[in-house]
């Protein structure tokens, strides 16, 4: 395909740091003139980049980047110091924890955004070096329900079974819950010709360019989906011999979703019967036609269901491994699939196995040196494992490696005050973001620009960054951090590489049989331009990767993709007198996740610089409020405060909170973390809330 050369002179062809696309770019320049960037003429960008994707290179000169460690001293205050008396002091403390309490007592956070070398050796690190299970991650927050739903279906989770370009052929695109118009701006190149069905509480700048648009109650995509598939089923448009030859349990499932006629389903989700009827045959009668979930109808504690119930239907249809036809999910972080595949997930070892395996156990403990014995068990998924840190039952000490779960968990005051409870929490990062504030420990880490390493993109192609600088003085690369920890923790040097190439190399042998197998991809490959999508195992000549998954086969041993039998459940919470309005929280084209990234960018800040309630115009009237005021948003967990910004294609029952800011702004303070039972998602997307006048007080964080 069209990578660029690897590096020529002064220029080094990357990805953007931020979101899964990865959208290619050319990097020149330098620290002191500055680091410029140029869009690539790359499969997913093909020559374009969002407004995060131009300002990146900001990020390496923030004011405020880390870049000498820091301890907090005996009256409270952070200080700098060195790194031997950082890491010495962590060692120490780590230690002493775990003679006390145990190994249980000390958690590892990761982060989605992490490169696979370092996901990898941070989930090595966690199980070998500290010897505990709990370990976890922000993708749990993102990915896990279409994940969960994804394995059940298809026994096997790539986000998308295929090449992003080949959605510019299909006639039909339902996107369910994402907005990529400002999500991943370039994806909609590939979705210029195709007629959009939109499901979005929102009218979203996606749902403008939609032919259709399904403005369900949030909270209510599991009755929507069933709908569909009754609707489906009534007209006449189900593909009989694909369900027939390629899948199971189309009955059971079916039998559900008839108690679901689009009229009652019209009255929970408020989505017109005869907009149901449309959408099916849409999707129905095109030629090529897909269905892609974001985390819309995924964050939900029935964000499990929800994503089976529209695989249903994709199954129901026949889109799934169809050429020109499909299902999949948008994966979110950079990351995001290549991060839940190598170990730092509580559940899971490197190759996307099962640490409950005893074969996958016996596997990556071969490959690490060590006994199966010696590899813990499953851990607590990630809001569990926040909820429990300080507890008597729960961790004493946690490392967070690429998150900033102050701003972003749910229930944001209750997971600050867990955090604050710790005998020791440890922060790498190269900024100062809200978790690092709370850290005892502060470590300075490398950015994107200046490491080396790969990534997986939404496609589960593997890419590679490339460094165009080296770190600042002062800045170590996480590889080394964990590194210089697990020796001072008493573990043979060679058992923790700095190299990101040997990481990988090491990466290849443990994934080698296992669900995402990448023991056929090197970095020379990848080097060499060489388009490689897992699974790509080693195999006498070169495996040539594979860019489309399920065309023959689902990945189940008989080959045959799984109906799930799945009903309707409202949210955790209904709205009620105290709280009688739905809050949806969601994203922004300006910032990226909790914000600690984009917040520190000019541009960026000025173009989004404060939280913001959306509401519709009749709802802030009954509020007391006009545009442009500061409100209170209140749940049962807390309350926060934004500026109102009325929309009078917002549905009367729901605002929308961007979840980008910190302290008083933060949308979690609202959020309810009521998790999936099989995923562990928390309920983001909705809760019950009231909007009432605040005080003005001078500037908002
Ligand atoms: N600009 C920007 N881009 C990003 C990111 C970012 O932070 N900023 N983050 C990246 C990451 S990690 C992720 S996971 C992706 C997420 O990408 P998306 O899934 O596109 O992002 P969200 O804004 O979280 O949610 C999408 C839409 O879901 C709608 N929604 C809310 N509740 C419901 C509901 O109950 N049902 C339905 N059907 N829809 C609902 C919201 O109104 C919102 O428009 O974006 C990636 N790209
Ligand atoms: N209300 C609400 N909450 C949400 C969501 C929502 O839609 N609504 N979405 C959820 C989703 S989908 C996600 S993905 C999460 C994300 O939320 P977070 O996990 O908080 O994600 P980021 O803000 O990207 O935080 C990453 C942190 O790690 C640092 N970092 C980046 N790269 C590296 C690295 O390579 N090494 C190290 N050591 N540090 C690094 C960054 O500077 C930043 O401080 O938020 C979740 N929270
Ligand atoms: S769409 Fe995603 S990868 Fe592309 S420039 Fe924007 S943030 Fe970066
Ligand atoms: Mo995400």
């Amino acid at each position: 395909m069209c990578d660029l050369p690897t590096s020529t002179g002064a220029q080094v062809s990357t990805h953007c740091p931020y979101c899964a696309l990865q959208c290619g770019t050319t990097l020149g320049g330098g620290r002191r003139d500055g680091v410029t960037v140029r869009p690539a003429d790359f499969p997913v960008n093909q020559g374009r980049l969002c407004h995060k994707g131009w300002t990146a290179p900001d990020l390496l000169t923030a004011p405020d980047r880390l870049t000498q460690p820091l301890l907090r001293g005996p009256d409270g205050q952070p200080r700098r110091t060195s790194w031997t008396t950082a890491l010495d002091t962590v060692a120490h403390r780590l230690r002493a924890i775990r003679d006390e309490h145990g190994p249980d007592a000390v958690a590892v956070f990761g982060g989605g955004g992490l490169t696979n070398e370092k996901a990898y050796l941070l989930g090595k690190f966690a199980r070998l070096a500290l010897g505990t299970s709990q370990i976890d991650y922000n993708g749990r927050f993102c990915m896990s329900s279409a994940a969960a739903a994804g394995n059940a279906a298809f026994g096997l989770d790539r986000g998308l079974p295929f090449p992003v370009t080949d959605l510019a052929r299909a006639e039909t695109v339902l996107l369910a819950g994402a907005n990529v118009a400002e999500t991943m701006p370039p994806l909609m190149r590939h979705l210029t010709h195709a007629q959009l069905i939109v499901v979005d509480p929102r009218r979203t700048p996606t749902a403008e360019r939609a032919a259709l648009h399904l403005q369900p109650a949030p909270g209510t995509d599991l009755a929507l989906a069933l709908g569909l598939l009754h609707a489906a089923t009534v007209d006449g448009l189900l593909d009989e011999t694909y369900i027939r030859e390629r899948t199971h349990g189309f009955d059971a499932a079916v039998h559900r979703a008839l108690t679901w006629r689009p009229e009652r389903v019209e009255e929970v989700t408020g989505v017109p019967a005869h907009a149901q009827h449309q959408a099916v045959r849409m999707l129905a009668r095109s030629r090529g036609a897909y269905v892609l979930t974001g985390r819309g109808v995924e964050q939900h504690s029935t964000g499990t269901d929800t994503a089976a119930a529209l695989i249903n239907l994709a199954l129901a249809l026949g889109l799934p491994g169809r050429d020109g036809s499909g299902y999949g999910c948008l994966t979110g972080q950079g990351n995001g699939q290549g991060g839940r595949e190598h170990g730092q997930k509580a559940d899971q070892l490197p190759g996307y196995r099962l640490i409950t395996d005893p074969a996958a156990r016996a596997h990556v403990a071969g490959v690490w040196g060590v006994g199966p014995d010696q590899l813990p068990g499953p851990g607590r998924p990630a809001y569990q494992l926040l909820d429990a840190l300080g507890t008597d039952q729960g961790p004493r000490a946690l490392l967070v490696f690429g998150s900033n779960p102050a701003v972003s968990a749910p229930h944001a005051s209750r997971v600050t005050e867990r955090l604050a409870a710790l005998d020791l929490l440890v922060v790498a990062d190269f900024v100062p973001s809200e978790t690092a504030r709370l850290a005892d420990v502060v470590l300075p880490v490398a950015q994107w620009a200046e490491e080396e390493g790969t990534l997986t993109n939404l496609e589960g192609r593997l890419l590679r960054r490339r460094a165009l600088l080296p770190p600042p003085d002062g800045v170590r690369d996480d590889l080394r951090v964990l590194h210089d920890l697990a020796v001072r923790l008493g573990e043979p040097p060679e058992r923790y590489p700095t190299e990101p190439r040997t990481v990988f190399e090491e990466l290849r042998a443990a994934s080698r049989g296992g669900r995402a197998d990448y023991s056929g991809i090197t970095y020379r490959r990848l080097d060499d331009g060489e388009a490689l999508y897992w699974p790509c195992p080693q195999t006498p000549e070169p495996h040539p990767g594979t860019p489309r998954l399920f065309h023959d086969r689902f990945a189940h041993p008989d080959g045959r993709a799984r109906f799930a039998e799945v009903d309707h459940r409202g949210p955790a919470e209904e709205t009620s007198d105290p709280y009688p309005l739905y809050a949806t929280t969601g994203r922004v084209l300006a910032h990226y996740q909790s914000g600690a990234q984009t917040r520190r960018v000019g541009e960026l800040r000025a173009a989004v610089p404060e939280p913001f309630v959306e509401m519709h115009p009749d709802t802030a009237r009954q509020s007391g409020l006009a545009d442009h005021e500061l409100a209170r948003i209140t749940s049962a967990r807390g309350s926060m405060t934004a500026r109102t910004r009325l929309d009078a294609t917002m549905r009367p029952d729901t605002v929308f909170l961007p979840f980008h800011f910190p302290g008083a702004g933060r949308a979690n303070l609202v959020t309810h973390p009521a998790l999936d039972p099989v995923s562990g998602m928390p309920e983001f997307k909705v809760c019950a809330v009231r909007v009432t006048p605040a005080p003005e007080q001078g500037e908002t964080p």
